[in-house]
């Protein structure tokens, strides 16, 4: 949470603060990344694919004569992996996959008579291309192709792509590729970083270029993304992973300080605030979390992040917690409280809500939860939703005018194009109000 916000200071008084954040300016992409990124862009445009080996052979120590992961090796993935790990992801394709068919039902195409004659209507037509990138850095992140490329291909994407970048060992991580595989990846390309997006962005290793770009990864993915948009779409421009939990006093603190770490585990600038209504209970979570902090093995990320992005903020009302909860737009939010159906009612900006003492932010970062974990961070929940078959689908509308209807549409478009001083779209209209007078004579 920032040090203070407008909405901070309109409801100064109606909260304290257990445990403040350090007060850092509002995101603020790095120029040094900017430049980086402009200048490999442009000289990967420039020079095309050996660019693009260039860039490979420099940053991922690449060595090979092509990108592409043969489809051999995608399909026997799954039997180099542990059979439990093999079950779990299978587990997860079936529930993301549910979860998606389920919402691409919601989108119904309708056609309407608006007025006698005057057919209207939309048709909702998958985007036809698109890459996702699929990171594999210290942690792999197993579950992103389920909600990348799975998701295009519930939303009926006829053609997705999917980069992964080498490990140490020059090849990519199985277990990344079987979720590909099980997701309905069409091909894969061992490739990583900007040069990846470049590469699907320009058509340097599809024959042509794909139409949208998704996938999380660091600074540099996440920066090509954004000078990429406008060529192609974007899913979104995700920063640090963050969690935010709203509780009372009926939680339990060790289960909200395991939650809290949990997803500052992402890495040491990731955000982990609770907002309660209980200082106790406030209280209580912050000694849970120092007591389980060096129980984890992942102590020197979750550590730092907790100490410098960490927050407990005590409201003193039910509202206070939805207005202070909101401000922050939280990427993942739990909400762990007696009145959990209230607050679900109230809260609107979050990436996606975990309610209950059950219900966990894992259980959706791995699939096993069916929603999609591509999620808006800093603030973008309070304009935008995460990934979903919805970004996949683009609500073409059309219409169909019968010649009977003339006369309910080219008057006024008449009028209006001749106040504007547009008279060829004046004239478009009035040849079809001729020929509609002369027929009818
Ligand atoms: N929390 C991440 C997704 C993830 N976390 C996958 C772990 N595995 C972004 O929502
Ligand atoms: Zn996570």
């Amino acid at each position: 949470m920032k040090f203070t916000t407008p909405v901070l200071e309109k409801y100064a008084g109606h909260f304290t603060r257990l445990k403040t954040p350090l007060d850092v300016p509002a995101a603020q992409r790095d120029p040094k990344v900017v430049e980086t990124v402009s200048t490999m862009l442009l000289d990967i445009e420039r020079r095309g694919i050996d660019a693009v080996q260039d860039y490979a052979r420099k940053l991922d120590r690449w060595e090979g004569d092509g990108f592409e992961i043969a489809a051999n090796h995608i399909a026997s993935s799954g039997d180099r992996l542990d059979p439990a790990l093999r079950e779990a992801i299978e587990l997860g394709a079936e529930r993301t996959q549910g979860f998606a068919q389920r919402q691409r039902e919601g989108h119904v195409d309708f056609d309407v008579e608006l007025a006698p004659g005057l057919h209207t209507g939309v048709r909702y037509v998958p985007v036809g291309r698109v890459g996702a990138y699929m990171p594999a850095g210290r942690f792999p992140l197993t579950a992103s192709a389920f909600m990348t490329v799975g998701v295009a291909k519930a939303a009926g994407v006829p053609h997705v792509i999917a980069c992964t970048p080498p490990q140490p060992s020059g090849a990519a991580n199985d277990a990344v590729l079987y979720t590909a595989h099980v997701s309905g990846v069409d091909r894969v390309f061992l490739l990583g970083g900007v040069q990846a997006l470049a590469a699907m962005a320009y058509g340097l290793v599809d024959e042509l270029p794909v139409d949208m770009l998704v996938g999380a990864g660091n600074a540099f993915v996440a920066e090509a993304k954004r000078q990429l948009f406008g060529r192609a779409a974007i899913d979104l421009l995700a920063g640090p992973s963050e969690v935010a939990v709203l509780s009372d006093e009926t939680a339990d603190p060790e289960l909200v300080a395991a939650d809290l770490l949990g997803q500052a585990e992402h890495g040491p600038n990731s955000p982990a605030a609770l907002v309660t209504t209980s200082e106790s209970h406030g209280r209580a979570v912050m000694e849970a979390v120092e007591r389980q902090l060096p129980t984890l093995s992942t102590s020197d990320i979750c550590g730092p992040a907790w100490r410098d992005f960490g927050s407990v903020t005590v409201a003193d009302s039910r509202e206070v917690a939805v207005a202070l909860m909101d401000d922050l737009a939280p990427e993942h939010l739990e909400v762990i409280t007696a009145d959990d159906v209230w607050y679900h009612e109230h809260l609107r900006n979050y990436g996606s809500v975990f309610l209950g003492e059950w219900s966990t932010v894992a259980y959706s970062d791995k699939g096993m939860a069916g929603t999609n974990h591509t999620l808006p961070t800093a603030g973008g929940a309070k304009h935008s939703a995460g990934l979903s078959v919805s970004r996949y689908l683009k609500p073409l509308t059309y219409q169909r005018v019968e010649r009977n209807a003339t006369p309910l549409l080219a008057p006024a478009t008449i009028t209006i194009s001749e106040s504007e001083g547009m008279s060829a779209h004046a004239a478009t209209a009035q040849m079809r109000l001729d020929r509609f007078v002369e027929g009818a004579a």
